[in-house]
C-alpha cells in the first residue's frame, strides 16, 4: 500500500527577469528534488490576474508522480526550489522569479493555514485551467467534481492566455514536452 503512486499536479509562474529561463530551472529543481516529472504542459504567457502593475507572466503546469511522500513535505521541497531560484518576496503582489503552486495531490482535500488542497484558485484562474486541461483534461476537482476541461469551459475568467512561443517574431515551434525532458535528463545525468 505503502508504494501507491499519487499523481499530482504543480502550476509554475515567472514575471521577473528570464521568465521561460525560470521556469526550465524550477523543472529541473522538481527532478532534482526527486520528483518524477511525469507530463509537462506548454508555456503560456498570461495576462496577471489580481495583481496590480505587474508584466505579463509566463505559466505552465507539471505533472508529477509521488509515493511515500505527504502534501507539507511536497511543498517544503517546493519552497526550498523557490527560494534556491531567488524568490525575494513571500509577498503575492511583488513580481517573482518563480512560483511553485501545489494545485492537487491526488484526490487529497485539506485546509490549513500551509496548505490548502485543491489548490483554492484553481478552478477560477484561466492561467491555470489551460495549461492543466492540456494535460490532464480528465482529471476530476476532487471539491467540485468535474473534470479540469469542463471547469476551463465554464471559467468566468477572461484574462489573456496564449502559447508561448520562444522567438516571438516567428512562429517557432512550441515546446515539445517530452524532447524538453529528455534534454534536462540528459544534461543532469
Ligand atoms: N499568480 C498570482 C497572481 N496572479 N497571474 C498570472 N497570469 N499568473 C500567475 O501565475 C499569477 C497571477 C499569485 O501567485
Ligand atoms: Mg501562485
Ligand atoms: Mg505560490
Amino acid at each position: 500500500m505503502d508504494n501507491e503512486i499519487t499523481i499530482a499536479y504543480v502550476g509554475l509562474g515567472s514575471n521577473l527577469g528570464d521568465r521561460a529561463g525560470n521556469l526550465l530551472l524550477a523543472v529541473r529543481g522538481l527532478m532534482e528534488a526527486s520528483f518524477v516529472v511525469h507530463k509537462l504542459s506548454r508555456i503560456y504567457e498570461t495576462e496577471p490576474v489580481g495583481v496590480e502593475g505587474h508584466g505579463n507572466f509566463l505559466n505552465m503546469v507539471a505533472e508529477i508522480h509521488l509515493s511515500n511522500i505527504t502534501p507539507s513535505q511536497m511543498m517544503a521541497r517546493m519552497l526550498r526550489i523557490e527560494y534556491l531560484l531567488g524568490r525575494k518576496h513571500k509577498s503575492l503582489s511583488k513580481p517573482r522569479t518563480v512560483d511553485l503552486d501545489l494545485l492537487l495531490f491526488g484526490n487529497y482535500q485539506c485546509e490549513t493555514e500551509f496548505l490548502t488542497l485543491p489548490h483554492p484558485k484553481l478552478h477560477l484562474r484561466r492561467f491555470v485551467l489551460t495549461p492543466l486541461s492540456e494535460i490532464a483534461p480528465h482529471a476530476v476537482h476532487p471539491v467540485l467534481q468535474k473534470e479540469i476541461q469542463e471547469l476551463l469551459k465554464n471559467v468566468a475568467d477572461n484574462s489573456a492566455v496564449h502559447r508561448w512561443s520562444p522567438n516571438p517574431h516567428t512562429e517557432g515551434e512550441p515546446l515539445d514536452a517530452k524532447v524538453f525532458l529528455n534534454s534536462l535528463v540528459q544534461e543532469t545525468n
